[in-house]
């Protein structure tokens, strides 16, 4: 049987860490002047700290120099790292630990693909860290999803060929990313959304056992 890579994203399948994100972005947009309801949260999930900067400074037809840019950038994710200092267990997604864990006893090969730049310190806040054989990030990738790059770093980590390798995501450019590196594309939300997936689950709760098993045997392909 060849081995099987597992890479999951962060927010929005491990962790539910948009409300942060919401309540930080509102709190800077707001101290610009500028309007940002959770619809427009919703746009800013599986995209980097910079472009989410710069489309909420878009929709509010602002415009700020580099250095304020970047002072602001810093600002929100000091907020962000408030909350998140917060966290813990408990705000693990449901049975997303329990299907690591079957994972692990069945010695697959598992790995993070995330756009965060905080993804280390988020799994270490809900104790989920050694879970994971390789860690990929915001702060590993030069392109951004629905580039298929950190999918690609993740599967390399893992030393598994990417048709080999399974990916969870929440978001439509984050599935993009999975089918643009040739790997089963797993949606976690709404199916009408993640309409690309190749199967989509409401939660990690509506997976079955026999769906990993047949994941892991191979009988599921691309
Ligand atoms: P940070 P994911 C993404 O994580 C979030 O969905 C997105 O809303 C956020 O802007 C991005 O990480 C960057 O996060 O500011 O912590 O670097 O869904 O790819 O795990
Ligand atoms: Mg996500």
């Amino acid at each position: 049987m060849t081995k099987k890579g597992f890479i999951f994203d962060l927010d929005g399948v491990i962790v539910d860490t948009a409300k942060y994100h919401f309540l930080a972005w509102k709190k800077l947009a707001h101290s610009i002047g500028v309007d940002f309801t959770e619809e427009q949260n919703e746009q800013l999930k599986g995209v980097s700290r910079v472009r989410s900067l710069e489309k909420i400074l878009e929709w509010g037809n602002k415009t700020l120099s580099e250095d304020e840019f970047m002072k602001l950038m810093g600002l929100k994710n000091d907020d962000y790292l408030s909350f998140i200092n917060n966290m813990g267990t408990s705000e693990i997604l449901p049975d997303v630990t329990k299907t690591l864990d079957y994972l692990v006893e069945k010695k697959q090969a598992i790995a993070l693909g995330s756009a965060s730049k905080n993804a280390t310190p988020i799994l270490r806040k809900v104790e989920l860290l050694d879970r994971f054989a390789a860690i990929v990030d915001g702060n590993d990738v030069s392109k951004a999803k629905p580039d298929p790059e950190v999918f690609l770093i993740g599967a390399k980590l893992l030393n598994i060929n990417p048709e080999d390798c399974i990916v969870f995501e929440d978001s439509v450019a984050g599935v993009q990313a999975a089918n643009a590196a040739h790997m089963i594309a797993i949606g976690i939300g709404e199916a009408h959304v993640l309409h690309e997936a190749d199967y989509v689950f409401k939660d990690f709760t509506e997976m079955s056992q026999a769906f990993l098993e047949d994941l892991i045997s191979g009988k599921i392909n691309k």
